[in-house]
């Protein structure tokens, strides 16, 4: 450039070399460096709750609507306000409500995305996981790992719905969703029910088992056991000022996260407990079993969410928050912690802004 150039031959000059690298597919980091290198993460996600109070009657209804066999799966997906027309949670997390009616089923097929429920009203329906039947109960933890057959059926009475969360926005991140249907609607059922239970959940593994396959060998983590665990434990354990006492859904073969991009925990409020405030990357989806409380979300929009049992909300990265028990609670809760924890990202930050 010659000494001292006028701005507006500086600007000009600029716009012109901009117009012509872009022609090359070529774009200038410093026009948008700023943007991407953030200090701190900008999420378009936004702190919200789904009352299932409230939606229940809507979601049964979507039963005369359509059925599970040309719908392939029927479910309203949760969709966050902050992310229009994209039918996701959070950035990286899909969620949504799934209704079986009774004799019904939904055909087996299998995809590259993860999948895990957490069965909110179930009387003698099931989930069958790679030929192995698991009846669902409300609060159990059900995981459909990556790749794996698995197709739903009601044997029982009333409604079942349960919520789905998936981690298809991170394999449409990498260009690597495939799915397959089984060529009938119901793939074999060759395995006992709770044969992964015993074959790898009580403490003892098959000689010669390969841990750490990628995801847990059980699918099933019934509320049952869950809740015996917190139940036992929560009288004499110290608290964390975080989370209260919180457990994670663990491979028991590797000590890991049930599946390797989606961590799933169940954690226990005493009542009156009031959380020390806490932010994660790992934006999150809660669905409380039991009690009701409030959840403070300073700096948010909606400043507080109050909760009761099946309320589904989503606190989404690094959305600093606070929770307080009214009564006691058992709330399940679900991230992308996992795979955040495996690229090297996660983050969290115990107690308020500046403290
Ligand atoms: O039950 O397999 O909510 O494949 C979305 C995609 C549930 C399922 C969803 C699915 C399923």
């Amino acid at each position: 450039m010659s000494a001292n150039p006028r701005p507006e031959d500086i600007e000009a000059r600029r716009s012109e070399y901009y117009a012509r690298v872009g022609e090359q597919q070529l774009i200038p980091l410093w026009l948008f460096f700023k943007d991407w290198f953030t200090r701190k993460p900008h999420v378009n996600s936004r702190p919200y709750a789904w009352s299932y109070r409230a939606l229940r009657e809507t979601i049964i209804e979507s039963a005369s609507i359509v059925d599970p066999v040309e719908a392939e799966r029927r479910v309203l997906a949760l969709e966050n306000p902050g992310l229009p027309g994209r039918h996701l949670a959070t950035e990286s997390l899909y969620a949504g409500l799934q209704l079986i009616m009774p004799g019904e089923i939904a055909p087996s097929h299998r995809h590259t995305p993860a999948a895990l429920r957490f069965v909110i009203e179930s009387d003698g329906a099931y989930t069958s996981v790679n030929g192995e039947r698991t009846y669902m109960k409300p609060g159990d933890f059900i995981i459909t790992p990556s790749w794996t057959w698995h197709g739903h059926g009601h044997e029982g009475d009333g409604p079942t719905v349960w919520l789905d969360v998936l981690d298809v926005a991170m394999t449409h991140l990498f260009n690597a969703t495939f799915t397959e249907h089984y060529p009938e609607h119901r793939s074999p059922e060759q395995t006992e029910p709770l044969d992964t239970l015993y074959r790898y959940g009580m403490n003892m593994l098959p000689v010669g088992y390969e841990r750490g396959q990628g995801a847990s060998p059980i699918f099933s983590y019934p509320y049952e056991r869950t809740r015996e665990v917190l139940g036992r434990l929560k009288d004499h354990s110290e608290l964390d000022p975080c989370h209260g006492l919180k457990m994670q859904y663990v491979d028991p073969t590797t000590g890991g996260p049930a599946m390797p991009t989606i961590s799933a925990f169940m954690q226990l409020l005493p009542a009156g407990f009031t959380t020390d405030s806490y932010k994660t990357t790992a934006g999150t989806i809660y669905c409380p079993v039991e009690g009701t409380g409030t959840v403070e979300l300073p700096g948010a929009e909606t400043p507080a969410i109050e909760y009761e049992p099946w309320h589904i909300f989503v606190i989404p990265s690094w959305q600093e928050f606070r929770i307080t028990a009214d009564s006691e609670s058992t709330i399940f809760s679900t991230s992308d912690q996992a795979a955040q924890t495996k690229l090297g990202i996660w983050r969290e930050q115990r107690g308020p802004d500046g403290a």
